[in-house]
Order: structure tokens, then C-alpha cells, then sequence
């Protein structure tokens, strides 16, 4: 890799002379297939992205300009070519680079980012400080059609348009989100597209009746009429953009030259570039929606290991098994259709499944017209993706006690994806949200379970289940709210969803060097029933909860201060959570282990708390 062994920088990238662009892009695209294949990752949106972003870097300068990416898990390309290609052997591990934009790895990074369609914001944010600063750099957006589906970004279009700012947001269309793209901005943006033909066929009409000026002018006057009859209306245009495109994203010295043109305007300049997903490699662009994240595969043909069944797939056949008994359950996602397993529901009932785009909030206010209109919607979403749908929680479900079913994927630590991604926060949030009823099945039986209670659930519910698949322990407990699962007159062991695995670990472990500790398990968790916890802990005096959350609206605090009014007399208790600081990427079992919330950790706390007990007993 030649050209790219000559990069460290931004400034290499504009050194490099014109003939040696696309063969950087070469470079880089094997560059991103060959890491990505052992590290895992964000495969096809990069590749889509590099003639884009060596073009970005050629006109911009990253370390002083902002260039805002949106998503962010496009940046690969960005990030070889401002220093951290070496780095990239570590990509998402404990202590490695980040799959997403990072400020703290290079000045390089504007933002962090994770989440779609906030880059428009972000960006017309930065632009604003500049402009009140007095200072002097340019701004850029770079946005998927996907992210353009969700209504935070047309909020960034409306404010930005009519703001005067200098930014440049370059929409990279690939006429795809993870899967199809889907809605009326899909369509809207695809519309546009039917100008690159009508561009072409200006070009030769110039160029061959251009040069009849009697024939010219009368075809001019019907070329003029034709193109406002058929051709779409530019929404851009009309919200305040100079609108250029649509482009070829795979043409790096003409985006150069476009990118250029459009900061020297000096306006909002929306430009429209079309790129392939996966481009430059065969499976991707064949598959792009497969190889949107990947885990390890073999680069030379493109297999990818197959996965063991994981509670997206049980939630995905038990909605469907039910849909069946249930001609009133709908399901909807936000983008996400395989990703939380209702690619079979859409199959077998495609006039009851919804993917509304990536748009959360809409999902859940959409749920709540559904419920009021008795059907029994359940809208599936990764945790940290509902995190923007709160206030949708509270006003249009809650209020009306409407009985909407969430059901919350990827609760909790999710692993190489890192701080965006973890859905570390939704049992404080969702706890909050009155009347919101919320079962933590730890396997996959009680998924089916209690799937099957939320649905029967005369009011909002939620059922918050981990990325992956079950732990050793496969037991439906779902029966009772708070399950007993060992004995033990120690200590009391606390915990609930997949870290039950961790609890009984540890309470085996103890076992061996003589502390019994007696295990229960929350299944519900908005008003846990705690009276068996409260009589086990006030008896062994002593307590441990442990959690897969942050600490702030936690189950531990709710425990403790029951035990404090019920008067119980405890020597020694501890709350073991993820605390209130960012949770960082890395394997999900490393990091248990990093914020200390594993087996280890609680035999740790077990045997701190039991120390010397026996002494002050017989004393
Ligand atoms: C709020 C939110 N919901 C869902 C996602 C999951 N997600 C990540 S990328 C993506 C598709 C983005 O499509 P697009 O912007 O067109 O980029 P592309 O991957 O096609 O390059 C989705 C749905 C997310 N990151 N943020």
C-alpha cells in the first residue's frame, strides 16, 4: 500500500498529486476490508465512503475545520488518513480506537457521534460559535439518506437553510439505511436522483442543438416547461440550500472540485452525492445490508460465522407465534429490521409491520394512535436508540395509560459498539415513566414469557432484554415477580436480566469457601416486589445488588431505602452498577470485569462484607 504508507496526515492527503487519488482509494478500500475482517465492524458504509472522504480531506483542513459526521460509522477512512491507521488493530477493543468518531483520539474528530440524523445540528452549532466568535474555518456535514430519515435532521435543514451559514452537508445517498432505505424522504431524495439524467441529457442537447440558435430558443422555452412539469420539486431548494447534484460519489476528482465550489459559496449548500454501499467489494455490494456491521470474517470469500441464537431472534418468532392467535399485534421498528429480529414477522405479515425510518420518537407516538385505536403495537429498538423517544414515553403513552409494548434490545452493556450504544441508562429512564410496567427476563424462556404478560398488560410496558444470547442459567421464573433461586443465611445476592448468571457464579463460588449466600432475581422492575429480599437481608444483615445500569435511578437505591424504612438492621451492604461516568467499548465480559460488576467482583464484595464475621459473632 504505497500511497497509503505516504499518509499521516490531512496535509499528506492535499500533497498528493491528482494522479494518485484513486489509487489511494484502492488502497484504502483494501486497507478497510483487510482490518475490518479481523476486528469486526462497520464494513459497507465505509466502503461507500472513500472516494468521499479523501475528497474531504482534500479540501478541508480536519484539524481546524469541523467536519461533522453523522452516524459516524463512515469515519474509518477519515481516521487512516489522519494518523491512526496503526491503530486500527485494535479498532472498538478495550483500550483500541473507537468505531466512532472520538474528539479525545484526534483534534481531527469534531464531534462524537453514534446516533443518527444529529449532524445537521451539530454542525450548524459549530457554525454559529464561529460566526459569533469572529474566528475563521469552514464547516461540513456528511449525512447517509438513511439519517435523512429521521426528523432531527430536517429540524438541522429547517433551522440551517434559512441561517445564512457557510456549511457544506454532502448527503451521501445509497438509496439505503441498513436495509432499503424506506418513507417519503427515500423517495423524495431518490426523485432527486432523476436529475442526473436530465443533467446528462442537458449536457449533449448544449452541446449539439445548442448550436441552432432559431431551434435552440423554441426547444429552450419547451426544455424549460418539460423540466418544471417532470422534474421533482427540490425541498432543499426550498428550505434555504444551494442545492448541487446529484454527483457520482465514486469520481474523486470531480467531488474534489464539487466540495470545493460548494464551501466557496459560502451559503447552506446542500450537495447531493451518490454512492454504492459495500462498493469494491463483492459481498458488500451484493449484500450491503449483511455487511453493514460485521463480526471477524474471512475477507477472501466474504463468509461471515454464524451466530447463535440470541434473544433478538426468540423476541422476533415469539411476536410472530402470537401475531398469529393476535390479528390486533403490530410491530414497528426504526431501521433496525433485522437487527432486532423482525425480518419473519415482516415476511409473514408484512400489512402489520412497520419500519418507519430512523425516527424513535415518531415510532412510539405512532404506538400510542395505534393502542388508542385498540390495536397492540410493539415497538422494538435497541436501549439507547429509545433514549431520544423519552418525552413521546411520557406525553403520548403514559398520560393515556396506553398499553404500548417496548420491546428493549441491547439492555445494556453492548460491547465494541461502546459509549453511543450502551443501553445503560433505560431502567432509570423508563422507570420514571408512570405506570410503565418492566419485565427483565434473564433467558430466553422468559423472553417468550413475558412477552406474552407485556402483551396482556393493561397499560405501557416494557421488555428489556440483553444483546447476545442466555447465560447458563434457562430457567422460567417469569411466574413470579421476585424469584428465589438459592438459599442462603450470609448474605443476600440481588440481581436481575443476564447478570443473574454472574449472581449464582458467585454464590457457587462462595459457596466453595463457606459463605452462603442466598440468590434472588427481580423480574419486574418498576415496583419490584422486595418483601422476600427485605426479610432474607434484614436476617443475614447483609446486602449486594448488583446491576447492568447506571447507578442514578437504579434498583439498589430503591432496595436500600426500603430497607432503611422497613427498620432492618444491616452491618454491611454494597451496590454493584456501572456507576454514573461513560461506559467505554470493549468486549462485554472485559468490561463486567473493568467496571467491576461480575462474578469476581461480587465474591470480592461478598467475602469484604462477610470478613472476620464469625469472630464478631462469637464476640
Ligand atoms: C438514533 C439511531 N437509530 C438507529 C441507529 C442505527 N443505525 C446505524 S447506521 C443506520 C443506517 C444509516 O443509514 P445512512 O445514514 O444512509 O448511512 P449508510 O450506512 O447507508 O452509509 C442505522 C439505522 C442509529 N445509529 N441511531
Amino acid at each position: 500500500l504505497e500511497i497509503l504508507n505516504k499518509i499521516k496526515s490531512s496535509e499528506d492527503v492535499k500533497q498528493l498529486p491528482k494522479k494518485e487519488l484513486e489509487p489511494l482509494c484502492a488502497e484504502l478500500r483494501e486497507e478497510i476490508i483487510q482490518r475490518v475482517s479481523k476486528s469486526g465492524g462497520h464494513l459497507a458504509s465505509n466502503l461507500g465512503a472513500v472516494e468521499l472522504s479523501v475528497a474531504l480531506h482534500r479540501v478541508y483542513d480536519t484539524q481546524r475545520d469541523r467536519l461533522v459526521f453523522d452516524v459516524g460509522h463512515q469515519c474509518y477512512a477519515h481516521k487512516m488518513l489522519t494518523g491512526r491507521r496503526e491503530d486500527f488493530s485494535r479498532l472498538r477493543m478495550l483500550g483500541g480506537i473507537s468505531g466512532f468518531p472520538k474528539p479525545a483520539e484526534a483534534a481531527d474528530d469534531a464531534c462524537i457521534s453514534g446516533h443518527a440524523s444529529t449532524s445537521i445540528s451539530n454542525a450548524l452549532g459549530m457554525a454559529r460559535a464561529r460566526t459569533l466568535k469572529g474566528e475563521d474555518y469552514s464547516v461540513v456535514v456528511l449525512i447517509g439518506d438513511g439519517a435523512m430519515t429521521g426528523g432531527l435532521a430536517f429540524e438541522g435543514i429547517s433551522d440551517c437553510g434559512q441561517s445564512g451559514e457557510s456549511i457544506v452537508v454532502v448527503l451521501n445517498d445509497n438509496n439505503m439505511s441498513i436495509g432499503s432505505n424506506v418513507g417519503g424522504i427515500a423517495r423524495l431524495i431518490s426523485n432527486l436522483r432523476v436529475r442526473a439524467s436530465y443533467m446528462a441529457f442537458k449536457r449533449v442537447y448544449r452541446r449539439t442543438i445548442g448550436k441552432i440558435t432559431k431551434v435552440y430558443n423554441v426547444l429552450h422555452t419547451i426544455k424549460e416547461w418539460v423540466k418544471d412539469l417532470f422534474l421533482p420539486d427540490n425541498m432543499f431548494e426550498d428550505m434555504g440550500f444551494y442545492y448541487l447534484g446529484p454527483l457520482d460519489g465514486h469520481d474523486v476528482n470531480h467531488l474534489e472540485t464539487a466540495i470545493g465550489y460548494a464551501k466557496s459559496l459560502g451559503i447552506p449548500v446542500l450537495l447531493h452525492v451518490v454512492t454504492a454501499k459495500g462498493r469494491g467489494y463483492a459481498p458488500a455490494e451484493t449484500s450491503p445490508g449483511k455487511y453493514h456491521g460485521v463480526g471477524s470474517f474471512d475477507a477472501a470469500l466474504g463468509a461471515q460465522a454464524k451466530e447463535a441464537e440470541c434473544f433478538s431472534q426468540v423476541f422476533g418468532q415469539t411476536l410472530t407465534a402470537l401475531a398469529k392467535e393476535n390479528p390486533s399485534i403490530a410491530a414497528i421498528t426504526a431501521a433496525m429490521e433485522a437487527g432486532v429480529g423482525l425480518e419473519n414477522f415482516a415476511k409473514a405479515y408484512p400489512e402489520r409491520f412497520f419500519d418507519v425510518g430512523i425516527a424513535e420518537g415518531h415510532a412510539v407516538s405512532l404506538a400510542a394512535g395505534m393502542a388508542k385505536q385498540g390495536l397492540r403495537p410493539v415497538f422494538a429498538v435497541y436501549s439507547s436508540f429509545l433514549q431520544r423517544a423519552y418525552d413521546m414515553l411520557i406525553h403520548d403513552v403514559a398520560l393515556s395509560n396506553l398499553p404500548v409494548v417496548l420491546a428493549v434490545d441491547r439492555a445494556g452493556i453492548v460491547g465494541s459498539d461502546g459509549e453511543t450504544h450502551n443501553g445503560v441508562f433505560d431502567i432509570a429512564f423508563l422507570r420514571s415513566v408512570p405506570s410503565m410496567k418492566i419485565f427483565a427476563p434473564s433467558n430466553h424462556a422468559e423472553l417468550r414469557s413475558m412477552l406474552s404478560l407485556a402483551l396482556a398488560h393493561d397499560g405501557p410496558s416494557a421488555v428489556r432484554y440483553a444483546r447476545g444470547s442466555e447465560g447458563a442459567f434457562v430457567e422460567d421464573t417469569s411466574k413470579q415477580e421476585t424469584a428465589k433461586l438459592c438459599d442462603g443465611a450470609d448474605i443476600t445476592i440481588v440481581s436481575y436480566g443476564i447478570l443473574i448468571n454472574e449472581a449464582l457464579a458467585a454464590a457457587e463460588e462462595l459457596r466453595h469457601s463457606g459463605i452462603n449466600a442466598a440468590v434472588f432475581k427481580l423480574n419486574t422492575l418498576d415496583k419490584p416486589q422486595t418483601g422476600k429480599i427485605i426479610k432474607s437481608a434484614a436476617e443475614s444483615g447483609r446486602i449486594i445488588i448488583a446491576e447492568e445500569a447506571c447507578q442514578s435511578g437504579c434498583l439498589g437505591t430503591k432496595i436500600l431505602s426500603e430497607l432503611v424504612i422497613a427498620g432492618a438492621e444491616i452491618k454491611a451492604a454494597k451496590l454493584i452498577n456501572l456507576g454514573n461516568g461513560i461506559i467505554v467499548h470493549g468486549e462485554v465480559r472485559e468490561l463486567w470485569q473493568k467496571y467491576e460488576i461480575d462474578s469476581a467482583a461480587i465474591c470480592r464484595a461478598a467475602r469484604e462484607m462477610t470478613e472476620g464475621a464469625d469472630e464478631k459473632n462469637q464476640n
